[in-house]
């Protein structure tokens, strides 16, 4: 049967072919990192002066802290919706901003930092994973897949790290031209 099988088959890929799976997975982590074409979620919120994380700029609906936890929550709930079928997701869209303009103290702001950081480290883990199937529906979900919830975070981030670069600069503190 195998014989016969193989009778018919196509000439094997070579051994280097571009494997599409891994090539995929690839350009995910590129686009989650962001690093090739815009500045990275870090580098927005990085030495970010403490008296300016809860100001207003003329024309802009949010603070930094808005954005930060906005960001921090959003992809959060996206990561464990991604791997987590018990995960309840907050109320939209309250749940996903915070109360008020500014952190409490430093240690909430660089909490927040840190856990923006470590939550896109673990999608990342997730997307690399070659056991994480990126094709097939969630279970728990109605048709997301891992791929379309990698595709949606991105997008996310890269929408509101674009309106951090532009609170900064109103404000006077971003560095880059
Ligand atoms: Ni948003």
């Amino acid at each position: 049967m195998a014989v016969a099988k193989n009778q018919h088959s196509r000439k094997k890929p070579a051994a280097n072919k571009t494997n599409p799976d891994a090539s995929l997975r690839k350009h995910l982590v590129e686009l989650l990192n962001a690093g090739n074409a815009h500045v990275t979620m870090a580098d927005a919120f990085a030495d970010f002066s403490a008296e300016k994380r809860g100001a207003y700029a003329n024309g802009l609906e949010h603070t930094a802290w808005h954005l930060l936890e906005h960001l921090r929550i959003a992809q959060w709930d996206i990561l464990e919706f991604s791997h987590n079928p018990k995960h309840v997701s907050p109320d939209f869209p309250e749940g996903y901003w915070p109360k008020t303009p500014g952190p409490r103290n430093d240690a909430e702001w660089t909490k927040s930092v840190q856990s923006v950081a470590s939550d896109l480290r673990a999608m990342i883990r997730l997307v690399t994973n070659p056991r994480t199937d990126l094709f097939v529906p969630l279970p728990w979900g109605d048709g997301q897949t891992v791929l379309r919830e990698a595709l949606v975070l991105a997008d996310h981030n890269a929408y509101h790290v674009g309106q951090m670069v532009d609170l900064r600069r109103a404000l006077g503190i971003w560095k880059k031209s």
